[in-house]
């Protein structure tokens, strides 16, 4: 007699590398790590299915910390890797991890064009508005009046609003979390990655060494007081005027992710490779 023995199932410990993370103590990526995996598990997912790319700063250390593919790439590059990745291995999910200063500054003409492309990605920003890991210049999403020994008496600069620029070159869904909600995030990442085409997520996550004044955030940020909605321009409008602390998903929309076009011309990867043999 044969009994049929349900698979236990998959634990978020079981996308946890053995590499200990060398962040600061409290640094809110720690609990970015946590909602990945967690995330990971909700969507029952393996390692072996999953791609974790990333670009330059102590945000984008996550790969190294998961059990997953794991590309870390050059500063502000990760979301062209991750494209390149998702259209020739569709059957993988590709999660791409990056910060302010990686996502925002050098890497923002690839994030605009992302989301015009629509390729079925989660794209995750750890925003600490600073550069953490060259010890605390100011980013684009820095407050202008941020006094410190590198930007004395701030830069005076307007922030970029991640959120809204994202909406307007056509990201698919669009949430904001908070590092220190960790089921929450998961839950969130979860859904991105469940949403077809571009989705981008942004998680304010302390940078608790050049920013101490951050670990107020968990005072500060509340669930949005609003539902998702699918309008973008409303999504837009509410986004603009809100604090900047309203957690959830605040766009998803409908539009078809990007295939390539597959035809006659479309070449396979072991041609590409014969076309490079010596
Ligand atoms: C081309 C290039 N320019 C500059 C740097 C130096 N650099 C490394 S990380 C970083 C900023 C990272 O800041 P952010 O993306 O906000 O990440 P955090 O460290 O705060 O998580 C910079 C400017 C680099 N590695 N490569
Ligand atoms: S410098 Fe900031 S962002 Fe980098 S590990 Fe330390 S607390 Fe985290």
């Amino acid at each position: 007699m044969t009994s049929a023995v349900a698979a236990a199932p998959i634990t978020a410990q079981a996308f946890k590398s053995d590499y200990k993370p060398i962040w600061c103590p409290g640094c809110g990526d720690y609990a970015v790590l946590s909602s990945f995996t967690k995330a990971f598990a909700l969507l029952d997912l393996r390692p072996e299915n999953v791609a974790v790319v990333s670009g330059i700063g102590c945000s984008s250390r996550i790969p190294a910390y998961t059990k997953c593919y794991g590309f870390h790439g050059v500063h502000g590059r990760s979301l062209a890797a991750a494209s390149g990745l998702k259209l020739a291995r569709p059957d993988l999910t590709v999660v791409v991890a990056s910060g302010d200063g990686d996502g925002y500054s050098i890497g923002g003409n690839h994030f605009l064009h992302a989301c015009r492309r629509n390729v079925d990605l989660t794209y995750v920003v750890m925003d600490n508005h600073v550069y953490g890991m060259t010890k605390g210049q100011p980013s684009p999403t820095t407050e202008p009046d941020w006094d410190s020994k590198l930007s004395p008496g701030g830069t005076g600069l307007r922030t970029f609003h991640p959120l809204v620029i994202a909406l307007a070159a056509g990201a698919n869904f669009v949430a904001r979390a908070f590092s220190g909600d960790t089921n929450g995030t998961a839950d969130i990442i979860a859904q991105a990655v469940r949403t077809p085409g571009f989705s981008f997520v942004e998680i304010l996550s302390p940078c608790v060494t050049f920013r101490p004044e951050q670990r107020e955030w968990k005072r500060m940020v509340r669930p949005a007081p609003v539902t998702t909605t699918d309008d973008a321009a409303r999504a837009a409008r509410r986004i603009m005027t809100d604090d900047g602390f309203n957690i959830g998903v605040l766009y998803k929309g409908e539009r078809k992710p990007y295939q390539p076009s597959i035809g006659k011309g479309r070449k396979q990867v072991s041609d590409l490779e014969a076309g490079f043999t010596l």
